[in-house]
């Protein structure tokens, strides 16, 4: 997979040199490009905001230098085109289904914007021509869209086929389609037996594995229950055992 970053802050982009998406990368898996926005900005303060139309606090980000870097960075490859992911607060939720259909694409294209976003004309203009996704990671305000592309390249990363040292780590995962959908996952252990006066829960030990899903289930219901109790109305009744019992 290609994935081109477009910001005024290239630099923030270093960890994914690191950990999963850098060995990603060092393996040809992951190629990434990041672009310095300046680049496309001709005046000699190099600007890229501007004042907004019709008055307000903050500045937005002008059409123009977004618009270059855009055909630039889309005439690299002309014989494919990138699904372009302009993170703001106000898109939609990000979530694993957004995560899993990003996986499945040869090629993404991130504008993560700073002050208070990009002039709307240029998703407009590139979603007339492409497909454009207005993405938010939560409910809240970060400073800029760069730590949200870190969370996206990270959990759309490590959906691609040998990333992850384990296959079946991504398919347990909570909220990963399946049996689970929708379950927080539960607690888990591993070896000292005992720590600090603590002991693991016995059933653990027990080897007997039909027991040790039914409690990993009813761990997830439970943690589900306690943290995310909206989540329990989206359960769907297919996914339900009949030894499921809401608490
Ligand atoms: Cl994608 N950008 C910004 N600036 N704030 C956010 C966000 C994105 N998602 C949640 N808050």
């Amino acid at each position: 997979m290609r994935i081109d970053v477009i910001s005024i802050f290239p630099e923030y982009f270093a960890p994914l040199d690191v950990s999963l998406i850098g060995k990603a990368r060092e393996r040809g898996i992951l190629d990434v490009h990041l672009h310095q926005l300046r680049d496309w900005a001709h005046d000699v303060h190099r600007t890229v905001d501007d004042t907004p139309y019709g008055g307000g606090p903050g500045m937005v980000m002008k059409p123009g230098p977004w618009g270059e870097a855009i055909d630039d960075v889309l005439a690299a490859d002309p014989r494919s085109r990138p699904r372009i992911i302009v993170p703001t607060p106000s898109g939609v939720p990000f979530t694993q289904r957004l995560a899993m259909e990003y996986a499945a694409e040869p090629w993404l294209l991130f504008t993560p914007a700073r002050y208070e976003g990009i002039d709307s004309r240029v998703m407009a203009e590139y979603g007339s021509r492409l497909r454009v996704d207005e993405v938010s990671i939560g409910d809240y305000v970060l400073a800029g869209g760069e730590a949200a592309v870190l969370v996206m390249v990270e959990a759309v990363g490590r959906l691609l086929p040998g990333v992850l040292g384990n296959a079946r780590s991504a398919v347990d995962d909570s909220f990963a389609p399946g049996a689970m959908e929708n379950l927080l996952e539960g607690p888990v252990y591993t070896k000292p037996p005992e720590w600090r006066g603590r002991e693991i829960p016995e059933v653990l030990l027990s080897g007997h594995h039909g027991r040790i899903a039914r409690w990993r289930r009813d761990e997830a219901l439970r943690r589900t229950a306690k943290n995310r109790p909206e989540l329990l109305a989206e359960l769907d009744p297919e996914s339900m055992d009949k030894h499921d019992r809401l608490l």
